[in-house]
């Protein structure tokens, strides 16, 4: 059976052109820097996010925990939300591999951390404490729902960390899903948009691999000076990929083709959104969805189990992911098309009524 796959936008398969690319890619050895293709994607990179330089890294989780450990020393600790996926869903790296100490604060409805947590968070000069050091964001804000923060958000709290001699990473894995979403109010250009969010933060990590559609990659951008730091620990995490050209290339078609057309998965995941509202036994968060994730909760009189109601969905030939007892996240991504959508619509309807 063909599935139609909402379970996550990283499930996307390189496009026709990438393949065609990829054959084709002029390599070299990476880690002699020697691949040309790789250094063409970071400096594609870096110019997108406004950035003096770029690294190309095998996940977002790399980024991260690069970033994490390029910025911090052991013993220094990070403030991150709660439900940020640095603190959730990356097995916990920062600590394990990097020694740092972290710091969790509520995230905001919109994904975002409140100032006056922040300034509550910070240590005091003072032996016992550990220092604080970095402040870590993630836009758009998976956990939180697919929801972004604005640039004037991100430039307020990168302002207050510079003043205090802190430092932002930005967790941007889908920092084109927020820019697209935040551009049809603010009609500068995604492009603009992604530097407005990127500008302001000393590092951020997207991802190639999720909505763009690139089978593997992230890409961490920084200054050169960070991330010849980061390069070194690349190399010691065993990131040091050699002929990755081949993965480049699809990177460059993800960065290049595949950045406008994100608001026809946003287009698709309001359309599906608006079809389960009708269907019972379903809550959707409120204002869901803002980008390409639709999330909602079972309600009470719903007979299946959480892990019993994704197998009935997917005996309709559509995959869904759970995320938290009696809740699901839907995804919209490239491979997902109208009949898709309807044909969702359609299973939930089966299942539930
Ligand atoms: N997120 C995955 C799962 O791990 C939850 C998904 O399906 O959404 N930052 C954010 C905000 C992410 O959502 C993810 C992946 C990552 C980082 C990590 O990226 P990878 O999977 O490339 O290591």
């Amino acid at each position: 059976m063909n599935f139609i796959d909402l379970r996550s936008d990283t499930v996307t398969q390189p496009t026709p052109e990438m393949r065609v690319v990829m054959a084709n890619a002029e390599v070299g050895d990476d880690v002699y820097g020697e691949d040309p293709t790789v250094n063409r994607l970071q400096e594609l990179a870096a110019e997108r996010m406004g950035k003096e330089a770029g690294l190309f890294v095998a996940s977002g989780t790399m980024g991260n925990l690069i970033a994490v450990l390029a910025h911090c020393q052991r013993g220094d600790e990070v403030i991150v939300g709660k439900k940020n996926h640095t603190y959730l869903h990356e097995a916990g790296g920062i600590s394990a591999l990097g020694g740092v100490h972290s710091c969790q604060l509520p995230n905001l409805p919109d994904g975002s951390l409140s100032l006056e947590d922040v300034a509550a968070a910070i240590r005091w000069d003072d032996p016992h404490e550990p220092v604080t050091r970095l402040i870590c964001l993630e836009n758009t804000h998976n956990a939180c729902g697919g929801v972004y923060q604005t640039p004037e958000y991100t430039r307020q709290i990168s302002a207050f960390a510079h003043a205090r001699g802190l430092l932002v990473h930005l967790d941007g894995a889908r920092i084109f899903n927020a820019a697209v979403a935040l551009d049809e109010e603010m009609g500068v250009g995604a492009r603009q948009v992604v530097r407005l969010l990127a500008g302001p933060v000393d590092s951020v990590t997207f991802c190639l691999s999720k909505g763009l559609c690139a089978p593997v990659g992230s890409v961490l951008c920084g200054s050169k000076p960070f991330i010849a730091k980061a390069l070194r620990l690349r190399k010691m995490l065993g990131g040091g990929m050699r002929q990755a050209g081949i993965l480049a290339a699809a990177g460059i078609i993800a960065l290049e083709k595949m950045v406008d057309r994100l608001i026809e998965d946003h287009s698709r995941a309001r359309k599906l959104a608006g079809g389960l509202r009708q269907v019972p036994g379903i809550v959707l968060d409120t204002g869901t969805p803002a980008t390409n994730m639709v999330f909602f909760n079972l309600t009470e009189d719903v007979k299946w189990s959480t892990g019993e109601f994704a197998n009935e969905i997917k005996k309709q030939g559509v995959l869904i992911s759970d995320a938290g007892e009696r809740r699901f996240r839907l995804v919209t991504h490239y491979w997902i098309d109208d009949a898709g959508v309807e044909k969702t619509i359609e299973a939930f309807g089966i299942v539930l009524e």
